[in-house]
């Protein structure tokens, strides 16, 4: 059992200036992780990691041009536009992902924003997959609060829609919709009453203000994201960022430290890019704060780390999946 430390627990706040951002940036490394543990010891338990499990359920030949995405019509990487998968196919990986642990199953789609017919067709998907006793997560591109609503209503428990980077570096990676688009998706979302995923990705070439940027972004929306996945970019052959330099592994950490401070009661995801990751930098993101990781041999469509590679840095580090949500209702009982 972990001993909260005796102190005053940090409070949430939506608050936080743009100069406590950069404070926090400028603090000796050790100062900052101990900082960061402190207050992660407040709100979780630091040996428990979440475990949620993607799916791509619509993948490739998207109209949008983010400038480090696969499955954009506007680069040339190898991924094929498919169909839509149908409901048993995805119940079945749900029913994998939950027999491995996981308690949270993510789906993907490829889309700008889904059309009337794709939110039915993900309703039915999202009502099987929560009748398995898993929470949902969708991914879609953008919604307006009536869309979703209707996710809501089949069952959705989470929506995931990142602000990617700061607004002030965003043009120079998607031109096809804008930072406000986002925000006003963030707040359909929150307004219907979906529990929000809203992170983003580091290496794109962006500087550390815009890191700070983006962190005091998602830590001043009107209610701080439930989870806040931070991804590492998969350099992924074909997209003009293929060729991105590498970011300091030690800034990863400071950022995740950062997010866990800022935003003490989210859990904060170790995202996209671990099989680039050494077992030490991603113990040093545990130790940093971050409790949710993607787990499952493939994110949507590139690798992540081996299922029993996992397991096993897990087993070494102490750490063990978080238990099932204590708020989530049982699992309803089939209707058809
Ligand atoms: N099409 C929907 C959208 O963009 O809103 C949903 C799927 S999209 C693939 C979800 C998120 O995955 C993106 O916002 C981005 O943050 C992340 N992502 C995509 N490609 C990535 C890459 N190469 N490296 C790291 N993260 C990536
Ligand atoms: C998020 O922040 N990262 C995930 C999930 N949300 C949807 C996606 C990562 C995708 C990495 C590239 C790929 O596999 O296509
Ligand atoms: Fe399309 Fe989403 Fe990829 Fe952008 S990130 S190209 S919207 S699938």
């Amino acid at each position: 059992m972990h001993t909260p430390t005796p102190q005053t627990p940090a409070r949430i706040r939506t608050d936080w200036s743009r100069d406590e951002v950069d404070a926090l940036f400028a603090l000796p490394f050790s100062d900052l992780l101990f900082l960061a543990q402190s207050v992660h010891r407040q709100y979780f338990d630091p040996a428990e990691v979440q475990i949620s499990t993607l799916m791509s359920v619509k993948t490739g030949a998207c109209p949008e041009d983010c400038a480090y995405c696969p499955q954009s019509s506007h680069y040339d990487t190898g991924v094929e536009g498919e169909r839509m998968a149908p409901v048993a196919a995805v119940v079945a990986a749900a029913r994998a992902a939950k027999a491995n642990g996981a308690t949270r199953f993510c789906m993907g789609a490829a889309w700008r924003s889904p059309k009337p017919r794709q939110i039915e067709r993900m309703a039915d998907i999202i009502r099987a997959v929560a009748d398995e006793g898993l929470e949902t997560c969708a991914t879609l591109g953008m919604l307006d609060q009536e869309q979703a609503a209707s996710l809501r209503d089949a069952g959705l428990d989470y929506y995931n829609h990142n602000v990617d980077t700061s607004a002030s570096f965003y043009p120079e990676i998607i031109s096809t919709r804008t930072y406000r688009d986002r925000l006003d998706t963030l707040q359909a979302v929150r307004d219907a009453g979906l529990k929000v995923c809203c992170g983003g990705i580091l290496g794109m070439g962006e500087t550390p203000a815009d890191w700070a940027e983006m962190l005091h972004t998602l830590a001043t929306l009107p209610e701080h994201p439930g989870s806040v996945p931070i991804n590492q970019l998969v350099k992924v052959p074909g997209t003009p960022l293929a060729k991105s330099g590498d970011i300091d592994p030690l800034d990863f950490v400071r950022v995740i430290a950062i997010a866990r401070i800022l935003m003490p009661a989210s859990h904060v995801r170790l995202s996209a890019g671990r099989t680039e990751m050494s077992d030490e930098l991603q113990a040093l993101c545990f130790v940093a704060g971050a409790n949710s990781i993607f787990y499952g041999d493939t994110l949507l469509t590139t690798p992540n780390p081996d299922r029993n590679e996992d397991l096993e840095l897990l087993t070494r580090l102490g750490m063990r999946p978080e238990s099932p949500a204590r708020d989530r209702p049982a699992p309803r009982k089939a209707t058809g």
